[in-house]
């Protein structure tokens, strides 16, 4: 069975206080420092935080190196934890394993199989240090082969994320299109910078493309993903830089849908259907079905009668709700989206509703620059932030209408708790992988079924399953695309059973 299951695991395990001895002070964010001052480097040790932090001279990489990172290294394997290792004789794929180096060599979930298109979170090496200060997980993508490729970005047990300088450069979090001050990620790893010195780069996360460049300081991120900073600075004159990464993610479930803009005229729409139903789609908007017509902030401010509501009334977070006001203004994501949008949230004041789709993206101007212009090539999202336990939600892209001859292709991203969760349309479809291509007039007024996703939870294991919908038989990775008479009359095959 194609199943992602992703590993957003419980928090536990680690004892306070107890953590690994190191052979030098790199972790949270790789740093090189060729004129900082040397002192400092020196192991960790009973958890007290290790002093100055800078690493020693030489240029570390942050990489893994020697067997020194804890008790059972020896002769260069990965490090162990001593206050209570995870590592095990062979490598597991299901449940609380999934996305977790089991067997400790250094690769995540190597001989479990995946389904096309299917992403996950990965944290390589003893999976114990995975919720320790300055480790993170990075992300991994479903190979054509239907084994996981390798687990890209993060820092990792094999990193010695665990010996992370607690007060050096670590990670931070924005929320889509929310303006974020990269300062806050270099901890006092810049407070020795000569004057006028530091400089920001980013890499974005792959496919994100234009990738924004930092104003300054400044970062406005357009899609969710894992970006990578890069701070760079002097001391004295002499050059040295760390890394950390800059997670950009709204919580629950977020669905980002985008297509190649530099064909002007195309309008496709992004629709999810409530929880478990199996009412037909409908493009004008419906109770069940949420899209352009009906999910819109507007529609909500006030709330109109084909606008879903989803959710029981009384219901709490993490229960699932359609209304939530986060008493921390920058946590409403809504607030952010482009095009206006948020503007409209924020005037509301009663927070975010979910689901909600931040905008219907008809037409757009590629070389616009300003998210918050009318012609800004935005991607269409819907949210929901605290998504409902062990029921299926669907998620379809229409193709409404197409006035260029240039085909189309959608990509569709789920992320489930700000992690990439699936990569679906210019991934995922066709053996060979190819992408999957609307035609400019053959195939408008069409529905593309992209895949169903569940949250669910136990005393162990916090994950979403994304399966992506295919053809029957699945292993020939063919969407499954509705004409207007099946959409309209259905919701497309049955939801999978309820794990
Ligand atoms: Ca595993
Ligand atoms: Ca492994
Ligand atoms: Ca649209």
């Amino acid at each position: 069975m194609k199943r992602l299951l992703l590993g957003l695991v419980a928090t536990g395990g680690l004892l306070a206080g107890c953590s690994a001895g190191t052979q030098d002070g790199t972790g949270a964010g790789t740093t090189t420092d060729g004129g900082g001052p040397s002192s400092g480097g020196s192991p960790s040790n009973g958890g007290s935080p290790s002093t100055g932090g800078s690493p020693s001279t030489g240029g570390s990489t942050g990489q893994f190196t020697d067997g020194g990172g804890g008790m059972g290294g020896e002769g260069g394997g990965p490090p162990i934890n001593p206050c209570g290792t995870e590592c095990g004789p062979e490598e597991l794929c299901d449940g609380i394993h999934k996305g977790l180096d089991d067997d400790c060599d250094g690769t995540v979930d190597e001989g479990c199989a995946c389904g096309a298109g299917q992403a996950s979170s990965c944290f390589k090496g003893d999976p114990s240090y995975r919720d320790d200060a300055g480790c993170n997980p990075g992300t991994m993508y479903c190979s054509e082969l239907g084994d996981w490729g390798p687990c890209m970005g993060g820092n990792h047990a094999t990193d010695d994320c665990f010996a992370a300088d607690p007060l050096g450069c670590h990670p931070i979090n924005v929320v889509p299109f929310g303006t974020s001050d990269l300062t806050s990620g270099t901890g006092n790893f810049d407070d020795n910078a000569d004057a006028g010195s530091s400089t920001y780069t980013v890499t974005c996360p792959m496919g994100v493309t234009p990738c924004p460049t930092p104003n300054g300081s400044d970062y406005t991120p357009l899609q969710s993903g894992e970006y990578t900073v890069t701070y760079t600075k002097t001391v004295g004159g002499v050059p040295a830089e760390c890394t950390f990464p800059l997670y950009v993610g709204a919580p629950g479930l977020r669905v980002e849908l985008s297509w190649n803009f530099t064909s002007p005229s195309v309008d496709l729409d992004l629709h999810m259907k409530k929880p478990m139903s199996t009412l037909p789609w409908a493009i004008g908007g419906a109770e069940q079905d949420c899209g352009f017509a009906n999910c819109k902030s507007y529609n909500f401010l006030p709330q109109g009668g084909s606008a879903p509501n989803w959710f029981p009334a009384g219901n709490v977070p993490p229960d699932p709700v359609n209304w939530f006001l986060d008493p921390v203004f920058e946590a409403n994501s809504c607030y952010f989206a482009p095009r206006g949008a948020g503007q409209d949230w924020q005037d509301g004041n009663q927070g975010c509703h979910s689901p909600r789709l931040d905008l219907d993206n008809i037409s757009c101007t590629p070389t616009v620059v300003d998210p918050q212009s009318s012609s800004f090539c935005a991607p269409e999202n819907i949210n929901v932030d605290f998504p409902p336990k062990d029921q299926w939600m669907r998620i379809g892209v229409h193709h409404y209408s197409h006035s260029s001859g240039q085909n189309v292709m959608p990509n569709v991203k789920i992320f489930c708790h700000g992690a990439l969760a699936a990569d679906l349309g210019t991934a995922g479809f066709y053996d060979p992988e190819a992408p999957f291509t609307w035609n400019a007039s053959s195939d408008v007024n069409k529905m593309w079924l992209v895949a169903d996703v569940l949250f669910r939870e136990d005393e162990c294991v916090r994950e979403c399953i994304v399966e992506p919908l295919y053809l029957a038989p699945s292993d020939q990775k063919l969407p499954i695309v509705l004409t207007n008479a099946q959409y309209t009359a259905g919701n497309g095959p049955p939801y999978p059973p309820v794990p």
